[in-house]
């Protein structure tokens, strides 16, 4: 599969705004896996993918949770979370990605985890930081991206954070994890 093909294969499962959006991951998960090192074919693949369900029904994603005996959190700490873990299983179903660290990257796009890989970091940044974002704080930590990627994943999760507890929303464990995780190393 080319990034054409990509291209072609997930855009009738998204609107035009999010298919803006993914060439906004792709760019930038390009530009962030050269300075990390990682794998840039692979990123530009995890990119292209990582919203593939974000309009699958509810219940269809539930399902697959339950099916796959994933971690039953991402049902219950909001449905924002179902399209990443539900999108990881379904490329693998339906499009046949193998590659591992492109389904782990896609799995733990929206909430982080501990010990993210650099795919994972790749992927987790861009989506934040693409230039068609738009919320309170991201220019901020587009510029520390520049100079300390997990800086900027630190300024990411603890926005996300801060965003949810204004909401009174709750919060996925593995976010906080994610959180203190990347907090205690760089004391
Ligand atoms: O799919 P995108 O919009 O491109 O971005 P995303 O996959 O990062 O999803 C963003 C949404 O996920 C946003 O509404 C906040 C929500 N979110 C992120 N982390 C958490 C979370 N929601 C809850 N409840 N808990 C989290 O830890
Ligand atoms: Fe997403
Ligand atoms: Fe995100
Ligand atoms: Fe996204």
């Amino acid at each position: 599969m080319n990034r054409k093909e990509a291209l072609e294969m997930v855009k009738p499962h998204l609107t035009e705004h999010r298919y803006t959006h993914t060439l906004g991951v792709r760019d930038t998960a390009l530009t962030l896996a050269e300075k990390m090192g990682a794998d840039q074919d692979k990123a530009e693949i995890a990119a292209i993918f990582h919203d593939y369900a974000k309009f699958r029904s509810k219940d269809e994603m539930r399902g697959i949770i339950k099916e796959q005996q994933l971690d039953e959190d991402f049902i219950h700490y909001g449905d924002e979370l179902l399209h990443a873990p539900a999108g990881a299983h379904l490329v693998k179903k339906e499009i046949g990605i193998a590659d591992e660290e492109i389904l782990s990257s896609i799995f733990w796009h929206t909430t982080g985890r501990p010990e993210m890989s650099n795919m994972e970091k790749v992927i987790f940044l861009a989506d934040y930081i693409e230039p068609n974002r738009k919320f309170p704080g991201v220019e901020q930590v587009r510029e520390t991206a520049e100079k300390d990627m997990d800086e900027a994943i630190r300024n990411a999760l603890s926005n996300t954070v801060t965003f949810l507890l204004q909401k009174n929303q709750p919060v996925f464990p593995g976010t906080l994890k994610a959180y203190n995780d990347i907090t205690f190393k760089k004391q």
